[in-house]
């Protein structure tokens, strides 16, 4: 059974689960994720779903997304670490459970959508990407990541992770280990000048 075949229905459990504002961005990921697949050759359906659902649980109460990571014996680190990064390990857990998503490579890329990892797939980076360019963000860089995602992705990438990695220094947080394998993995690969 593919959620995409009862899309009405798939739109309406997301929905439900978010207050309008992000389910306009998740719309605008789905846009940007298609968009992105077709020109770098990840399959859209896959891509659609995933961004679909990336944000299942963002707006869910945060000891019901703890309660999750938890029962399912995420690392301490993540429990201990900043809430943001929360929404994506438990809903790649949720939408496995709840709405029967099986294909790994969607649970994977729900999962790291936030933080990135070493070694991404082409259909994470779509949804890692698509999640910072979709149509309503606007954030200083954000041209910079669009303008980039046009011609090599894992340029737009290291730039954008690279932006995430600043802003939170410039905050005094702390930066996710996933997150600067990442960035490391894809300047050593492709640069990000
Ligand atoms: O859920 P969204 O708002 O659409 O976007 P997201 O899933 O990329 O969430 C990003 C937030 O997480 C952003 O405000 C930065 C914050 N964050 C906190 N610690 C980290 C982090 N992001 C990354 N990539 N790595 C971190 O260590
Ligand atoms: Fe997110
Ligand atoms: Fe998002």
């Amino acid at each position: 059974m593919n959620l995409l075949d009862d899309r009405e229905r798939l739109l309406a459990q997301i929905r439900a689960q978010m207050n309008q504002k992000r389910y306009d961005h998740t719309l605008g990921v789905a846009a940007s994720a298609i968009e992105l697949a077709q020109r770098y050759g990840a399959d859209p359906e896959q891509a659609e779903l995933a961004a679909l659902l990336h944000d299942y649980c963002k707006c869910w109460p945060v000891e019901k997304m703890r309660e999750v990571l938890v029962r399912h014996d995420l690392p301490q680190e993540l429990i201990e670490g900043d809430k943001e990064l929360w929404h994506a390990f438990a809903g790649a857990i949720v939408i496995q459970q709840e709405l029967g998503v099986t294909d790994p490579a969607i649970l994977n890329a729900v999962r790291y959508h936030t933080t990135g990892r070493k070694e991404m797939t082409l259909l994470e980076k779509v949804i890692c990407v698509a999640d910072y360019i979709e149509p309503n963000r606007s954030f200083p860089g954000v041209e910079e990541i669009r303008e980039r995602s046009k011609h090599d992705l894992d340029h737009a990438l290291a730039f954008a992770l690279g932006g995430t990695i600043t802003h939170l220094i410039e905050r005094g947080k702390p930066v996710y280990p996933l997150t600067l394998l990442a960035y490391n993995d894809l300047v050593r690969k492709g640069g990000n000048g």
